[in-house]
């Protein structure tokens, strides 16, 4: 079992080009003390910019989304090819802003990943219950749900072909962290989960957490057994903040 911790930044809809550029500035020099895995996600108009600086650093760089299809008549989406012209490592598939905001759908969520995997673009794939589903006793239900859908006729080579974020709702922008005890015990079933569809290859595959990740919390949640670093919105976009939480210990 070897799995490299990951620290994505998930920037949103922040930062234009000039204001990447300037992160990069401040970021990469920090980054050359990080031992585990840091991976950008800025928005599409800045993707390009990013790949060309972050040149022979060993950051990785990602989408927040793209669309299944390799082109067509799809007024104001990316294709898989496009992002692997760039060229991006990742793509974040079903964020929970997309399902909410985008009308993003189980189905469509499987059928992005499906489309990544086939042009080796690692997706980073995101499930997580709502607070009304929590307070429910739904969440395991919920999530586990989300992963066997995502999944649903989805072949893997090995444990590098995807990545689970956790992120419950709740946490997301709120400053609510989930307890790390929480955090594990819904990573472990995500896991449970992966064993039983893919088998001990299912070991390799990190699954991260996300959800109001600063760097004061960041080390508690890494220290359970099945988190395997984080998917960070907001403290990402400071790069001291950013190294902070990547050099936890
Ligand atoms: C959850 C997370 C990044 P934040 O969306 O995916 O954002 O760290 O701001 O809660």
């Amino acid at each position: 079992m070897s799995r490299t911790p990951l620290f994505a930044g998930n920037w949103k809809m922040h930062k234009n080009v000039k204001e990447t550029l300037e992160f990069l500035d401040d970021f990469l020099p920090l980054a050359k003390d990080i031992s585990s895995e840091i991976a950008i996600f800025p928005p599409f108009t800045s993707l390009y910019a990013a790949a060309e600086k972050i040149k022979g650093s060993g950051i990785k760089l990602g989408a927040q989304n793209m669309h299944w299809e390799d082109r067509g008549a799809f007024t104001g989406e990316i294709s898989p090819p496009m992002l692997k012209e760039i060229p991006c490592d990742y793509v974040i598939i079903g964020h929970s802003e997309r399902r909410q905001y985008f009308a993003e759908t189980d189905d469509t969520v499987n059928k992005k990943v499906k489309s990544a995997i086939k042009h080796g673009i690692t997706p980073v794939i995101c499930v997580g219950e709502s607070l009304e589903q929590r307070e429910k006793g739904m969440t395991l239900s919920v999530v586990l749900a989300q992963v066997e859908k995502a999944l649903s006729g989805v072949q893997i080579g090995c444990g590098n072909d995807l990545i689970f974020a956790y992120e419950p709702i709740w946490a997301i922008g709120t400053g609510k962290v989930a307890l790390p005890s929480d955090a594990q015990e819904v990573i472990g079933a995500i896991r449970e989960k992966l064993c039983k569809l893919y088998g001990n290859v299912a070991q390799d595959i990190r699954i991260l957490y996300g959800g109001s990740v600063k760097p004061d919390n960041i080390k508690d949640l890494m220290a359970q057994p099945d988190i395997d670093g984080a998917l960070v919105g907001g403290a990402s976009l400071d790069a001291k903040a950013f190294y902070q939480i990547a050099t936890y210990n």
